[in-house]
Parts: C-alpha cells; structure tokens; sequence
C-alpha cells in the first residue's frame, strides 16, 4: 500500500528541472553577496511580492524571527493573533531572539486583528510601559485552516498600525497561496506591510529556503541579523535555483486547492466530523464531536498509509501539495473515510 502523505506541503521531492538547475547553478560566496543564482532569486522574488529588496533564508521560521529583531527594540510588545505561526509555534523565538513580548489578540474568523484590536492592543512608551514596536499578520493562515485572507483585511490592520508608528510584518509562508485563492497578485496582498516573508519550500515545492523582503534599508540590517543568527550561507546558489524554479510554479497552486476542497467535502458531514470548505491547500477537521482525538485519528490514518498532522487535541490537519495527485487525494478520502466509519 502507498503512504499518501498529507503531513504538510513541506514534504515535496524536488522536481528534475530542479535538480537539474541545482546541479547546474553558477555560485560564489553569499556571504560576500557574490553568488549570482541568490543575487537573481532575491531580485525575483523582491518583484514578485512588489518590494525593493529581498534576502534568502534557510527557512520560514527565520525570516519571520529576523524581521522581528529588525523591526523591534529590546523589550517591546508584539502583537499578533494568538493562533499565529510566529506565535504558537517558533518556539517563543521573538522572547528567545529579540527579547521582545508578544501580545496576543484572538483574531478569530478574520485571521488578522480589526484596526479596533490594533488600537487596543497598542502600548504608548511611557516609564511603566515599553511600547509596541511590531504588528505580525499571517497570510494565508496555517491554523485557522488556510485561510486567504483578503487585502482590505491586512490593509485595515496595517493602516491602524502606521497610524500609531508601529511597523508591520506579514508572516506570507503560503502568501501565493493566498494570491491564487483570492485571484489578486502577492505584491497587492503585500502592499500595505513593511515586510513580508514568504516560503518556497512549502506549496510552491522547492527543496530549501524562504525569502524575506521589504526596502532596502531593512534588507540591508535583515542580512546583518541573518548572518548573527547564523543563516548566512556560502555557495547557496545550489539551494537557490531550485527556488527560481519555484517561483515559476505559482499557478499550480490551484490544483491543491481544488484538491483539499475534494477532500474536505468528502469528510464533512460524516457524523461528528466537521471539514469546511478550504480556501487553500490545507483542510482542517475537528473530530470533537464524536469524541475522537486527533491524536487517535492521525494514528488510524497511518495505519492505513494516510499521514496526517495533530494540530490541537480534537483538530487534525491535511494538507494537499504537489507530490499528491487528484487520485491519490480521492484515494486517501477513501481511506480516511474508511476510519471515520469505525
Ligand atoms: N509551518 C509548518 C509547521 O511548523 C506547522 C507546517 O508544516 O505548516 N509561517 C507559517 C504560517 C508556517 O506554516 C510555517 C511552517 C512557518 C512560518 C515556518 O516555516 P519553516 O518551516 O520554513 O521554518
């Protein structure tokens, strides 16, 4: 039996065009700005997502930690949704990294803090108080279930933000995503933040690396932060080229998306399991209902070669990428449904 693996979109096998330009990729030192496949890559990447300037990073998780040291001083409040990545799952990095303090708000449904929120949320400096220097949004928003969260939304966040002086990062692991679900381009979701890192080893399928982007001044300190948190990278042009590759892949996105809307429909509905329609690429189903762990579940799925992730005690994530066909998700709604029926 064939193990489908609905883990995550961070599991694809690099293509052969990949391995290919990999193999064949011009490099130099990075460090020394000297490898030209990461100079070319940062360059595309910066205009995909419509900023001045971007920086290569090994991963996701480092760009949004880098962006935080970059925007905040020592001591400052962050706020973010307290369901973000950047939050919930980078092991307290903005505590450990920058030592600022996160304060999260419960952005629900929306996935990004009203500008109410925002307002709310913000610390004046004053002697008791250190001041809020970050406002992190996620686009599109892993726990909450891929959502797509549109432009008005980041931009209404954003506005209140610059409003009070406080900067903004978009956590943009999956933002093309977004940009294929909401049919808008990635430098429109990207408009109204300073920052924005993106992933290209999830959906769009490249082996290594994430890219944080913004203008030149904040690039230019992002790259003295990457090397301190010791992501500076020699001949990196080998891992690079895949990612230009990557970023020719966008528009393949919608295939996972049509693929997790399949999935989701042929879940929802079974008695006490909830799976609503997904914007994106990942399907979220929560099992409270019946009484069934998602512990339980990801372990009746393995055994019936169906991976799975446990997200909370009764929610479990699957989630659709490029190395899962349109069969292999119609078979592996076969077999999860064949679990739910127990
Ligand atoms: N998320 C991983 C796990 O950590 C949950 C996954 O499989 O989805 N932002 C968002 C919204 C993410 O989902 C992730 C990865 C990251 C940042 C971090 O990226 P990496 O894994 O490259 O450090």
């Amino acid at each position: 039996m064939d193990r489908i693996d609905l883990r995550s979109d961070t599991v694809t096998r690099p293509t052969e065009r990949m391995r290919d330009a990999a193999r064949d990729a011009a490099v130099g030192d990075d460090v020394y700005g000297e490898d030209p496949t990461v100079n070319e890559l940062e360059r595309r990447a910066a205009e995909a997502v419509g900023k001045d300037a971007a920086l290569y990073v090994p991963s996701g998780t480092m760009g949004n930690q880098i962006a935080v040291r970059v925007h905040t001083e020592r001591g400052d409040e962050v706020i973010l949704d307290r369901e973000s990545h950047v939050y919930r799952w980078e092991l307290g990095g903005p505590a450990q990294l920058s030592g600022v303090q996160p304060r999260p708000v419960d952005a629900g449904e929306r996935c990004v803090p009203t500008p109410e929120q925002v307002r709310e949320a913000h610390v004046p400096e004053s002697l008791h108080r250190p001041g809020t220097g970050l406002l992190a949004l996620e686009n599109t928003h892993n726990y909450r279930g891929g959502v797509a969260v549109p432009p008005d939304r980041i931009a209404a966040a954003a506005e209140a933000a610059r409003d009070l002086d406080v900067p903004v990062h978009l956590d943009g692991a999956r933002l093309f995503n977004a940009a294929v679900a909401l049919d808008v381009p990635a430098s429109e979701l990207a408009a109204p933040v300073d920052s924005v890192m993106f992933c290209l080893s999830k959906g769009l399928g490249a082996p290594v690396g994430s890219v944080l982007a913004g203008p030149e001044e904040f690039v230019a300190e992002a790259r003295r932060v990457r090397k301190l948190f010791g992501g500076g990278m020699r001949q990196a042009g080998i891992v690079a080229a895949p990612g230009l590759e990557a970023l020719d892949s966008v528009d393949r996105l919608a295939e996972d998306h049509d693929n997790a809307a399949r999935l989701a429909d042929a879940l929802d509905g079974i008695e006490g399991v909830h799976a609503p329609e997904p914007d994106t690429n990942i399907v979220v189903v929560d099992t409270a209902e019946r009484g069934l762990t998602a512990e339980e579940l990801v372990d009746a799925c393995e055994e019936r070669g169906v991976r799975a992730g446990a997200f909370d005690e009764y929610t479990t994530r699957f989630c659709t990428h490029r190395d899962v066909s349109r069969s292999d998700v119609e078979e592996a709604s076969e077999r999860i449904r064949a679990v739910l029926s127990e």
